[in-house]
């Protein structure tokens, strides 16, 4: 390969730096869309401008696309692009923190694990999504019935889960007399860092209670606020990121240009200076997880039910109707913002102006669907956390209320044309069964609220929450998602 890509616009520069520095000193679970664009690519920036041996191997422990990206990585020397995009500008980065790639199938759950047991790796990052740390969504507890979760207790040593891997690893570690790594979680998930930490000492407990004991006295479990909007790459964004590099990379991605990244600063085994690249380490990072859960997850959800149901394919296209947006704002500045406790001079405000205007770039296509997916796993920290607030408290929750009733109305699978929904959930056939068996609103209301994973038993017993979802969800089948969104005005 050439030094630089040279495109009809600009030289990207491929890395300067001699790629073989790197160590493979972090082992990183879930190479999706979002680590591509965030902690590879701080990591990379980190390379760029110190001496740092920093560098990442990358696993994928899901089949079909998920594997195709590991062997597509492998093809290209383990660099992609990156496009960072305003809503008039494109600026194409060509990141080099990769070292190394694996995954099960191409190369095997023993050669994942030795990775993980390799002295020199001193750190275990995960964005395997919410459902991939096998916990109860409302308690944050292992799920130990949950089918990964029975086969790793079985068969700890070909394990399938995320935690069944870092449990095996860190089995080895301790047999070995090796140091313990830090685990550190980078998903969407309320107390990322408490939740791998619970999944991870509830699986070695089921195994082995002298390497839980092991485990809670030697390894770290930082908890993360990441932030980038970073939609899954279509077969349109690649083309025009081709267009534009000059050659086709089937492992580039395209995302807007704000990042964010507050990390607690608890490493049990060293860590890279990623403040030195814009990120920041500061004791408790739990008010700016809320913050960001609640504001920016909370109204992206509320957009992307009610948006999907009013007939917008992305959040952009939503936020084109003002009553949506509007919405959006009083959600976070109403609904939200007095929910949280915040370090002394955060400006709320400005953050949902920020979050408004990053919302509405329209280079970005983020699909209402994409945002839809996994409602089961998130409506807790983003919805539900705030309205237990708000009911503890007798306040106002309308807009929760209603965006609870969007995803209602979104699960039953059929849209408000009567055109079928592709529900993407792990609780999918769950919602189905429901919508066939309850004819009513009202019975239908009741027995999703019974689904305890996600409601837990409070909020499926409160009178006043079933009163407000089941009228919020009476007027979005009355009068569709627009003109109940336009109604919150009133
Ligand atoms: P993606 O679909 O591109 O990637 C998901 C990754 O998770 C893949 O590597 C997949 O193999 C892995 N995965 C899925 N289920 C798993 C399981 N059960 N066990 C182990 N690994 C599993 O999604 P993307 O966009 O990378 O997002 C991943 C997570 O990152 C999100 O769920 C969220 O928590 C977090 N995040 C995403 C942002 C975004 O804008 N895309 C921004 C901030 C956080
Ligand atoms: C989105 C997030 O897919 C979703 O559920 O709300 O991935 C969102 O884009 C990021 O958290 C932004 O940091």
């Amino acid at each position: 390969m050439e030094q630089n890509i040279v495109t009809t616009q600009v030289s990207v520069p491929r890395p300067q730096w001699n790629r073989s520095r790197l160590v493979s000193r972090i082992v990183h679970l879930g190479c999706g869309a979002f680590h591509r664009a965030h902690q590879a690519l701080y990591t990379h920036h980190l390379l760029e401008g110190s001496d740092s041996d920093w560098g990442i191997c990358e696993v994928n422990l899901m089949p079909g696309n998920d594997e195709k990206l590991i062997r597509n990585l492998k093809a290209q020397d383990l660099l992609y692009t990156v496009a960072e995009r305003s809503a008039q500008t494109t600026e194409l980065k060509i990141i080099g923190s990769m070292k190394e790639a694996l995954h099960p199938e191409s190369d095997s759950c023993d050669a994942i694990i030795r990775a993980m047991a390799r002295p020199e790796t001193a750190i275990v990052s995960l964005t395997i999504t919410e459902k991939g740390y096998c916990t109860d969504a409302a308690s944050g507890e292992l799920d130990l019935n949950h089918p990964f979760i029975q086969h790793d207790i079985a068969h700890p040593q070909s394990p399938k889960s995320a935690i069944g891997y870092i449990v095996e690893a860190l089995a080895l570690r301790r047999q070995q007399g090796s140091k313990a790594f830090t685990v550190l979680s980078c998903d969407n998930v309320r107390e990322n860092g408490h939740v791998a930490k619970t999944a991870v000492l509830g699986l070695a407990i089921a195994r082995d209670p002298q390497l839980a004991e092991w485990i809670a006295s030697h390894v770290t479990f930082p908890c993360t606020m990441v932030d980038r909007i970073v939609p899954a790459a279509t077969e349109e964004t690649l083309a025009q990121i081709a267009d534009q590099l000059g050659v086709e990379d089937p492992c580039a991605i395209a995302c807007e240009q704000f990042r964010q990244w507050v990390i607690e600063d608890n490493f049990v085994n060293g860590r890279p200076d990623w403040d030195r690249v814009g990120a920041q380490f500061v004791k408790d990072v739990v008010p700016f997880e809320m913050m960001k859960l609640r504001m920016l997850n909370g109204s992206h959800s509320f957009l992307a039910y009610l948006g999907y149901l009013g007939g917008y394919e992305t959040i952009a296209d939503t936020m084109q109707n003002p009553a949506y947006r509007d919405a959006a704002l009083a959600l976070m500045l109403d609904e939200q913002a007095p929910t949280l406790s915040m370090p002394e001079g955060t400006d709320l405000t400005g953050y949902a102006e920020i979050l408004i205007a990053r919302f509405t770039n329209p280079s970005l296509k983020h699909r209402t669907w994409q945002i839809a997916m996994d409602g089961s796993q998130k409506l807790p920290q983003r919805l539900l956390d705030p309205i237990r607030l708000h009911l503890a408290k007798g306040e106002n929750y309308r807009h929760l209320a209603l965006g609870i009733a969007g995803w209602m109305r979104y699960v039953s699978g059929v849209d408000e044309k009567g055109n079928s929904i592709d529900v993407v959930d792990p609780l999918a056939a769950q919602y189905q069964a429901i919508y066939q068996q309850y004819p009513s609103i009202e019975e239908r209301v009741r027995a999703l609220l019974a689904i305890d994973t996600i409601f837990g038993h409070d909020l499926s017993d409160n009178s006043d929450f079933i009163e407000h979802v089941t009228a919020a969800c009476q007027q979005l089948h009355r009068m569709g998602a627009r003109a109940a969104v336009a109604s919150l005005r009133n």
